[in-house]
């Protein structure tokens, strides 16, 4: 059996030229409870093809990696238990036993990156946590952008990390950090982080025209894309301030580690705002795949410098 595999929207985009647009599948199984974790990631996918792109949804099933979910195998994903948490370390070990995993944002960037699709859309990416100077819990998503060309259109890294850490390690692993339509750094939840971007860029196609010119210019890595919650969605940062600490002491005392930190903390914010932070976070995870088309439509008409 090949290690990659197109479900039937994704082939027939490929045979035809169709934009397309990646999405992970960490959201489903391991950041959004069932039914909601389906529900989000149909309308997601919905998302992408109502802006004129066409969905991928990446995730290891079967011992193959799939591009593409066909809706009886999103379904299974979407209800599947005791499913792998991949990132770049456990991807090929989670095809050679022929088991199911869900990719991460960094795991994404890579099975898109093999299947030829440049743009990825995500909720947020993993980061620096608090409590890194002793714990050494540093995503595997920051080595990612800065080494696999894709450009992943997320609403910031998530508030429950260290963001100005975040922030240097990006700059210092050379990924650029744009913020999309203002000069603030999105905070995930909130529009706002209280830091400035990098960067800033006010359209697809100037996030296109960046995405061809790393290219030409030979510099391997992606670029971090951080498209502010809509103003309708968001959960003001001061209101969700003592919830995450509250949220990281829980962790801290229950002994949390590694990969179970970061859907351990979005489960209990989730009960501590009292489902809001799941709603807000379907409105971003839509609002980035709408971006994320848009820049998928660009990249085609951006011709290489
Ligand atoms: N965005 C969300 N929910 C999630 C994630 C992102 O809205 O659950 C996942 C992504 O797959 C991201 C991962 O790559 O969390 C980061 O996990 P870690 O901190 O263990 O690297
Ligand atoms: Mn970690």
């Amino acid at each position: 059996m090949p290690v990659l595999t197109y479900g039937t929207e994704a082939a027939e985009a490929r045979a035809s030229g169709a934009p397309l647009v990646a999405l992970e599948s960490t959201i489903i199984t391991h950041g959004m409870p069932w039914p909601q974790n389906l529900e989000t990631a149909q309308a997601v996918e919905a998302e992408v093809r109502a802006a004129g792109a066409v969905p991928a949804t990446i995730a290891v099933m079967d011992g193959a990696i799939r591009v593409g979910l066909d809706a009886p195998d999103l379904e299974r994903l979407a209800r599947a238990e005791a499913v792998m948490k991949l990132s770049r370390a456990d991807l090929a070990v989670c095809l050679a036993q022929g088991r199911t995993g869900a990719t991460t944002v960094a795991a994404t960037m890579i099975c898109a990156h093999l299947a030829g699709i440049a743009v990825f859309a995500t909720g947020g990416i993993g980061g620096v946590h608090r409590g890194a100077e002793s714990s050494f819990d540093i995503s595997a998503d920051l080595q990612e952008l800065a080494r696999t060309p894709v450009t992943v259109v997320a609403a910031g890294a998530k508030a429950i990390l260290d963001l100005p850490k975040t922030l240097e390690m990006l700059e210092t692993l050379g990924v650029p950090v744009i913020a999309f339509g203002q000069d603030a750094l999105p905070a995930f939840w909130s529009r706002d982080s209280g830091l400035a971007a990098p960067l800033r860029m006010d359209s697809a196609t100037d996030i296109a025209r960046a995405h061809r010119m790393r290219a030409a210019l030979g510099l391997c890595g992606g670029q971090l894309v951080a498209n502010p919650i809509p103003a309708a969605d968001e959960i003001a940062a001061d209101v969700l301030a003592p919830l995450i600490a509250q949220a990281q002491a829980e962790a801290a005392a229950a002994g949390i580690a590694a990969k179970a930190v970061t859907p351990y903390l979005l489960e209990r914010i989730f009960a501590l705002t009292e489902g809001r932070s799941l709603a807000a976070n379907i409105a971003l995870v839509r609002n980035n795949a709408r971006l994320a088309a848009a820049v998928a439509r660009a990249l085609q008409e951006t011709a290489a410098p």
